[in-house]
């Protein structure tokens, strides 16, 4: 769904965190910060994620997740709210209606994999556009998608599923990248804390 210099830079960034990525231990949350409570710093010379290609209106303040504000003629801001858990959650707040989104770091995960994504959302004044959790990386973008309640105001409630990594086209070693993107077309604020993506064991 993103422009193709988005796709390069994404994949060039995604190269660079793989690399240095160790293989995830079972049960482990592959989210990082999934709670939003560590915030992103000061931007660090060699920083490869929440650079550039994914910034909105200001850089992500939150460590390890990337915030895109501009896609399909949209402008949304990113906003500190007040945590579910913990003392904060991210809020994506809509200023032009048409597609924002924050991003995890690059996951490595086997293909065949099962996983098992959570994550807590709330909605106020939500509306006129769908909101989703969408998985993209190497074996394309898009390649699973869980939907966010369809309606305008709700309070916190957890949304659940279970994705299997697809085999790429071009398969390159016994691991691919994966990016979880949790994207808004609506208008109006999303707000997102708790969020978890767990290997199922078979
Ligand atoms: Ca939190």
């Amino acid at each position: 769904m993103r422009t193709l210099g988005v796709v390069l830079a994404a994949a060039a960034a995604c190269a660079l965190a793989g690399a240095a990525a160790p293989p995830p231990p079972p049960g482990q949350n592959l989210l990082q910060n999934p709670s939003f409570e560590d915030r992103s710093g000061p931007r660090q010379p060699d920083e490869k994620w929440g650079t550039g290609f994914l910034d909105g209106v200001s850089r992500s303040p939150f460590a390890h997740w990337g915030y895109g504000g501009f896609w399909d003629g949209g402008d949304y801001d990113i906003k500190l709210g007040k945590g579910r858990t913990g003392n904060l959650c991210a809020r994506l707040v809509c200023r032009t209606k048409g597609r924002a989104g924050i991003c995890s770091q690059v996951i490595l995960a086997a293909p065949g994999t099962r996983l098992r994504f959570s994550g807590f959302f709330k909605a106020v004044g939500a509306r006129g556009g769908v909101c989703f959790v969408n998985f993209e990386g190497a074996p394309g973008d898009g390649w699973a998608r869980i939907a966010l309640p369809d309606k305008p105001d709700y309070d916190w409630q957890e949304v659940a599923g279970e994705v299997t990594v697809p085999t790429p086209k071009k398969a390159a070693g016994d691991k691919v990248e994966i990016l979880v993107f949790i994207y808004t077309k609506a208008y109006g604020e999303l707000w997102i804390d708790d969020v978890s993506l767990t290997v199922v064991q078979p």
